[in-house]
């Protein structure tokens, strides 16, 4: 079945059984031979009733045939799926897309009812993508995209996922990214749905850059139609240059004055967007600053105006009929450069380039060299134009705050995706074994929560009969003994109160010093509210600590148990000096080791203090059976015999 899946397109489509002369040169055993015999002669039957189950929209047809035809269950399948194929292969030159989304449609069915293969939706889709001109292909992917929760769903994923991938990217392959960038963008947005979100597959794992992303512009001034007069003398503002324009337009008068220089080194900064690492060198890093400080300069003192640009901006939405255009480069043209300059748009752009660029070169990047590292005078300076930066976004208008904010926010967020590539990109699924077990202690949890053993709050005899009792004279107890002294007593007796008690909510007029006072009062009431209690049942503060149901969770099976401070205690003094070859063990780092013998002289002391630290990593896993796992491999058996006993 397997030479079979490979070959079966070529063979079965000949409608008689094959000569295997034909496959003289592929290496087919005789038992699969025999088996394509078989299937040569169904499916043209299969093929009918296909056919006919498309025309009467339902899969009976199908079922049925599939119930005739002979062979085992994997074997009939097979067949079907081809006979499909086949159907679609005639049709491919004259049908419509419906005809090929009912036949897709049918094979889900088909799928549904177990009566052909999971892929077989995918492999026919592929064949549709592959044979339709791109306008076609936009309405089938309008339906892979609509239908993302069939291909979600258990009985398709696994089966699908690969075929779906590979159809987007082949489809990609076949657009033009700057003409078809709707589309582009659907296939990704329709990718990111179907995966889920650690799905590492599309990441830029190393963070390259596109390096081909080269904006070109002209290099020769002698070439340039810009003047090359020198600022001081352009002060003035500089005319538009004459035939830069058609007639009919009047854009802004720009007053901005742009040389044949200022173009330059505009646009030889987008070689450091392209490829930030340059800035770690010297000298780059010194012709950017000189740049961008300009560049910036230039932003700063034309500032664009609110009326004009809101009117452009108008203009421009009526214009595009409400679609923002997008262009995939820069246009780079000396006689763009004024209207650009004084195009929010556009001013967004750079000033957005420049913030990412920040980001990457002070940011925390696994795949960065350790070479690449800033200097103090770089984080300044970076530091300082973030804050220009951002002070220009927000006074373009329109919205310059809104936009700025925004920005902000974005760059946050990145922020939180680059810690996550740096962590190798864990899923964000989190594991816990213990959530696990508690949710697994009982077949219904809403019952297990509403059982009475999950009641923690005690009643207000219960609680307060110690009180009540230490509040009698009779019994002599010292004021500093009392419960309710204590404050660890004292708020739980508040809470209890207000759950539990109608006094805690009456107006009084008394005035209490202290909680202690308060609760002196309460008692005294409680105490001729409730009924006797017999002093035996009355319990301590210190025994209900342990009535909070925490130790459900430590106590439930012996080996679980943690580590006492007390055996900690004296493992320590058993191991003295020895601490160190436990610490193997432990998995403790060589710094560690350093850190604990500065802390301390005492060699009992170092070896609690790396019990401790041992601790304090593992949190729950510092069990007793673990400690005991690691004091038997580091030859200390009868020391982790005593514990075991212990
Ligand atoms: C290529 O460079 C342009 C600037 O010219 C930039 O806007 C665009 O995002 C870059 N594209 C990629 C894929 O890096
Ligand atoms: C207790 O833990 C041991 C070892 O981890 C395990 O074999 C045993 O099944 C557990 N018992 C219970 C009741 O969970
Ligand atoms: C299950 C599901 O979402 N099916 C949808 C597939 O796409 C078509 C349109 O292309 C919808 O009509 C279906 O509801």
């Amino acid at each position: 079945l397997k030479y079979l899946s490979t070959f079966r397109l070529y063979i079965i489509p000949h409608g008689s059984p094959p000569f295997k002369e034909e496959y003289s040169n592929i290496n087919v055993s005789n038992d699969v031979f025999s088996l394509l015999n078989v299937f040569s002669f169904s499916p043209t039957h299969l093929q009918a009733s296909a056919r006919f189950a498309l025309t009467s929209k339902t899969s009976k047809p199908l079922i049925n045939a599939f119930n005739q035809i002979p062979g085992n269950e994997t074997e009939k399948k097979t067949t079907l799926d081809q006979a499909l194929r086949s159907v679609l292969g005639d049709q491919i030159h004259k049908a419509s897309c419906d005809d090929y989304l009912s036949l897709i449609y049918l094979s889900i069915d088909a799928v549904t009812e177990g009566i052909c293969s999971a892929t077989t939706p995918f492999l026919l889709l592929g064949d549709v993508l592959d044979c339709l001109p791109l306008d076609q292909c936009d309405k089938i992917f309008s339906f892979v995209e609509e239908n993302v929760s069939t291909w979600k769903s258990n009985s398709f994923y696994t089966a699908g996922k690969n075929y779906l991938l590979r159809m987007c990217n082949d489809l990609l392959r076949r657009l033009s990214k700057s003409q078809n960038t709707v589309f582009c963008g659907r296939i990704q947005l329709f990718l990111a749905r179907l995966f889920p979100l650690s799905e590492k597959s599309g990441l830029n794992l190393q963070s390259q850059f596109n390096l081909d992303n080269i904006t070109v512009f002209n290099k020769n001034e002698q070439e340039s139609t810009l003047g090359q007069k020198h600022t001081e003398e352009k002060e003035e503002g500089m005319e538009v240059e004459e035939g830069e324009m058609g007639e009919d337009d009047t854009p802004a008068p720009c007053s901005i004055p742009i040389d044949y220089n200022l173009y330059r080194k505009f646009w030889t900064l987008q070689d450091y967007f392209r490829n930030p690492v340059q800035c770690y060198d010297k000298f780059s890093w010194m012709t950017f600053l000189k740049f961008s400080d300009e560049t910036l300069a230039v932003f700063k003192s034309y500032k664009l105006d609110d009326m004009q640009a809101s009117k452009r901006k108008l203009e421009e939405l009526r214009a595009s009929d409400g679609e923002h255009v997008y262009f995939a480069k820069f246009l780079t043209s000396e006689k763009l450069m004024d209207l650009q300059l004084s195009d929010s748009n556009f001013r967004r752009h750079i000033l957005l380039q420049y913030l990412i660029l920040f980001q990457y070169l002070k940011g925390q990047v696994k795949f960065k060299s350790s070479s690449s590292a800033l200097n103090d005078d770089q984080t300044t300076w970076i530091e300082e134009t973030t804050k220009l930066v951002y002070q220009l976004l927000r006074e373009i208008p329109p919205d310059g705050d809104k936009f700025a904010t925004m920005v902000e926010h974005i760059l946050n967020t990145e922020e939180n995706w680059n810690v996550w590539k740096n962590e190798g990109c864990p899923s964000f699924v989190k594991e816990s074994d213990e959530l696990t077990r508690l949710w697994n202690l009982n077949q219904d949890n809403m019952e297990a929560c509403k059982s009475d053993s999950r009641e923690f709050m005690p009643s207000l005899d219960e609680f307060f009969a110690e009180a009540i009792e230490q509040a009698d004279p009779a019994n002599m107890v010292e004021e500093e003994y009392k419960v309710v002294r204590n404050p660890n007593y004292g708020w739980r007796a508040l809470r209890l109160l207000s759950r539990r008690s109608p006094h805690f909510f009456q107006p009084t007029n008394q005035k209490f010093k202290s909680l202690a006072d308060y609760l002196d009062s309460m008692v005294s009431k409680l105490a001729k509210e409730l009924p006797d209690i017999p002093s035996e049942e009355i319990k301590t503060g210190e025994e209900d600590d342990d009535d909070n149901g925490d130790n459900l969770l430590k106590d439930s099976n012996d080996s679980d148990k943690l580590v006492t401070n007390q055996q900690m205690d004296d493992i320590a003094a058993k191991l003295g000096a020895q601490w160190k070859m436990l610490a193997s063990h432990l998995e403790m780092k060589a710094a560690e080791l350093r850190e604990i013998e500065t802390d301390s002289e005492d060699v009992d002391m170092q070896a609690k203090l790396l019990l401790v630290a041992w601790q304090d990593r593992e949190g729950t896993q510092a069990t007793v059976e673990s400690l005991i796992t690691a004091l038997n491999a580091a030859g200390f058996s009868q020391i982790a015999d005593g514990l075991n006993e212990a």
